[in-house]
């Protein structure tokens, strides 16, 4: 795969066409007030899903950057958190599972009125809304800052106090799915340790595999560790208090607080703008690079590993979660240097001409799977952070590389949720919100050495 690709049926698509596929599929996912990631998949709102959508829509329609986000935080809990999926009421039960029954957002009382689910996923906003606004700066632009400002910061504030579980400064997650990346292998260990029988799914019905092939999904096996995990956090009402001595799965993950770090520094932008001091979170900034280099770098490797607060042991698993730390513009010049090097071992192949996309995890690990969600297909979303990363620790060669081939990924298979992370056919949900949007993003960034 190299320079614009042909498609499966031998087409060359031309950056306009690109751009117009990945307008429709972006249109065609709207929904009264924000995007779904897929139709058929994920009919509803998801918190990271909806922030990538922002950074897409902010290059076509603006306006809609603003309602995704503010759609978005109409849900986020008194407590600060951020649902993951925030339910549309007008679609019928079992559109998804697990659906809102399930979850039952309601017995907590930190929940909106709207039904969500109880965990979190990477928070990506503020920059969502950083990088929208100054793609299409404007007055409504900075009233939706304002707007957004003060719950962006009780996001950050959620991450930093209820779920610095070892109170270290990093938030811990209690859910794979809070990683945004379900079944990767980084979870295998902490997921094997939850008690769980795969006989419970009997009384369930799977929705994701009557729309993907099974073979691409995550197990019945992983799905009875994620239902007996939410039903415990459930059953505490979804509190934080006491998680150390009670939740079955906790695990500091780099990529959510590489996220959180990346947050602040957007905020010190937006503080700017809306007429805030920049100043401390500048200074939370620091702390969460410096909690992170403390907590989840490890020098023999030279990349950065989750912790599994179980154990209180570092994850040996080298996914690309290990990359991410790179969006912190203040990782010193050492862990950059080990990790811009791993990103472009044979583990993940990062190179000024790629002749495959990124994949998920080490490509060399026994455990790669090419076909299996996250544990080896190429997502777009991480190539689009990881480029970030690269640009600003000074290599927009790779930059450009990978952002090449984002773009090949998608002229040769369309809008697709995942790829083959060898040969790039499209896999999942053909129509998938967050691919389009970074897509886009990557498409007016045409000054691939900025
Ligand atoms: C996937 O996760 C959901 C659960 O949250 C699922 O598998 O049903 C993940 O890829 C996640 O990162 C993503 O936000 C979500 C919707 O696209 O789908």
């Amino acid at each position: 795969m190299s320079g614009l690709g042909g498609t499966s049926t031998g087409e060359v698509h031309a950056p306009t066409e690109l751009w117009q596929l990945a307008v429709d599929t972006l249109d065609g996912n709207w929904e009264h007030d924000h995007t779904v990631p897929s139709r058929t998949l994920y009919p509803h709102q998801w918190s990271w899903d909806s922030a990538f959508s922002a950074i897409g829509w902010s290059h076509v329609r603006p306006e809609r950057a603003w309602r995704e986000l503010d759609s978005l935080f109409r849900a986020q809990w008194a407590d600060g958190r951020v649902p993951h999926i925030v339910f549309n009421a007008a679609l019928p039960v079992g559109s998804y599972f697990p659906g809102p029954e399930f979850w039952h957002s309601a017995v907590a009382d930190a929940a909106p009125a709207a039904a969500t689910s109880g965990l979190i996923q990477p928070p990506v906003h503020a920059l969502a809304a950083w990088l929208a606004y100054r793609r299409a700066p404007s007055e409504s632009g900075r009233s939706a800052l304002r707007r957004l400002y003060p719950r962006l910061l009780a996001q950050q504030r959620y991450l930093a106090t209820h779920r610095d579980v070892a109170g270290q400064g990093l938030a811990a997650i209690v859910h794979p799915w809070e990683s945004g990346v379900d079944n990767s292998p980084a979870w295998d260990a902490p997921m094997a340790a939850v008690p769980a029988d795969v006989a419970v799914m009997s009384a369930y019905r799977r929705h994701d595999t009557a729309h993907a092939d099974a073979a691409h999904r995550p197990t019945d096996l992983d799905y009875a560790r994620y239902v007996a995990i939410v039903a415990s956090y459930r059953d505490h009402r979804y509190r934080d208090d006491g998680l150390a001595d009670r939740h079955p799965w906790l695990v500091e993950c780099p990529l959510l607080n590489a996220a959180a770090g990346a947050a602040e520094h957007a905020l010190a932008g937006i503080a700017a703008v809306v007429g805030a001091d920049p100043g401390p979170h500048r200074e939370r900034a620091a702390r969460i690079t410096d909690a992170l280099l403390r907590r989840l770098y490890d020098p023999v490797t030279g990349t950065f590993q989750p912790r599994d607060l179980r154990t209180d042991r570092l994850i040996p698993a080298r996914t690309a979660l290990g990359l991410m730390p790179l969006l912190l513009p203040d990782l010193p010049a050492r862990p950059a240097a080990t990790v811009i090097e791993e990103a472009c071992s044979a583990r993940f192949g990062v190179a000024r001409r790629m002749d495959r996309p990124l994949p998920s995890h080490d490509r060399t690990a026994p455990d790669f799977e090419p076909l299996r969600y996250w544990r080896g297909p190429s997502w777009l979303n991480l190539a689009w952070l990881l480029r970030r990363g690269l640009r600003d620790h000074g290599r927009p060669d790779l930059a450009a590389g990978l952002r090449q081939s984002m773009i090949d990924l998608v002229a040769r298979s369309g809008c697709h949720e995942y790829f083959h992370p060898d040969t790039g056919v499209g896999l999942g949900s053909p129509a998938f919100g967050w691919t389009a949007a970074l897509l886009l993003d990557v498409l007016a960034d045409d000054d691939p050495d900025r």
